[in-house]
């Protein structure tokens, strides 16, 4: 069997395809999550456990991509109404394929999703990278208006690491940024990487966006994320991607 038509088995059957979660927290005091990114993961029954970098991109190029987008957007609206049910009241965002911004239908669907779960539009995050800019703007902007017409939040996923990030921001009305891990991880050592990020977190804010360091993995990079100004963390340091059960618990703050 190809692995395209695997993915067309584990869409069509339940428990192969499962989302992890992964709180993003305020950094400073009080601490808390401010929300929680939903991540793929495929319990393949005979291949275990299958990361996104081993299937999303093969997803990505072929014409399972649209039934993917909205079996992970379902799967995780599922869970933020579970939330909700609990009183927890917390955003929850969703990573969207460059190529699912072609889809003209994209909108219309997510607003049926939204409806059939019950969960405020401004509950749910569309993390986008800056590679969307690069293909068919005129498709792009049309889905990412009704998008936005609609309530949804949008972050800019792994920021900085595109061949046009000022611009993407002047193109695409954004909510979030995400500062790429590797600006996290080199940031100690590298006055580079440090003015970047601290460059990136003042841009943010003078934009009046949130914004939140991925990848954060030590006491360290927090202390120098603080100092920087920075004022989200998401990463290992804090909390690692967890079942829905467990999210919960970490909601509830039993952790
Ligand atoms: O934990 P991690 O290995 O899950 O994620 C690796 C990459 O896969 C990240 O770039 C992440 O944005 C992407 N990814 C994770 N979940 C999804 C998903 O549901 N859809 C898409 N398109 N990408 C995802
Ligand atoms: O590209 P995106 O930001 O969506 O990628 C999320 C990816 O980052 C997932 O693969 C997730 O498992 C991974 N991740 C989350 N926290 C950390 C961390 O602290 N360090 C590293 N190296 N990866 C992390
Ligand atoms: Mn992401
Ligand atoms: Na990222």
């Amino acid at each position: 069997l190809s692995l395209l038509a695997e993915v067309r088995e584990a869409l069509a059957v339940d428990d192969q395809l499962t989302l992890v979660l992964q709180p993003a927290v305020r950094l400073g005091e009080g601490g808390g999550v401010t929300g929680v990114e939903a991540l793929v993961r495929w319990n393949h029954p005979r291949r275990g456990t299958l990361m996104p970098d081993d299937f999303v991109t093969v997803i990505e190029h072929s014409e399972l991509l649209g039934d993917f987008t909205r079996y992970v957007l379902d799967r995780a609206l599922a869970v933020a109404a579970g939330w909700a049910t609990e009183g927890l009241d917390v955003p929850i965002a969703v990573n969207l394929s460059p190529r699912s911004l072609l889809d003209a239908t994209l909108p219309a669907d997510i607003a049926a999703l939204l409806d059939l779960h019950g969960v405020r539009p401004d509950r749910l995050v569309l993390e986008i990278t800056e590679t969307v800019v690069m293909s068919e703007l005129s498709v792009i902007d049309d889905v990412l208006s009704a998008l936005r017409e609609l309530g949804v939040q949008f972050a800019v996923d792994d920021f900085g690491t595109g061949y046009s990030s000022l611009t993407f921001l002047t193109r695409v009305a954004v909510d979030e940024v995400k500062i790429d891990r590797a600006f996290v991880r080199g940031m100690v050592e590298s006055a580079g990487a440090a003015a970047i990020v601290r460059t990136t977190v003042d841009l943010a804010h003078r934009l009046g966006l949130r914004v939140i360091a991925e990848g954060v993995e030590t006491a360290e990079q927090r202390a120098v994320l603080t100092a920087l100004g920075c004022t989200g963390a998401q990463g290992y340091f804090f909390h690692p991607p967890m079942p829905p059960e467990r999210i919960v618990e970490v909601l509830h703050g039993l952790t």
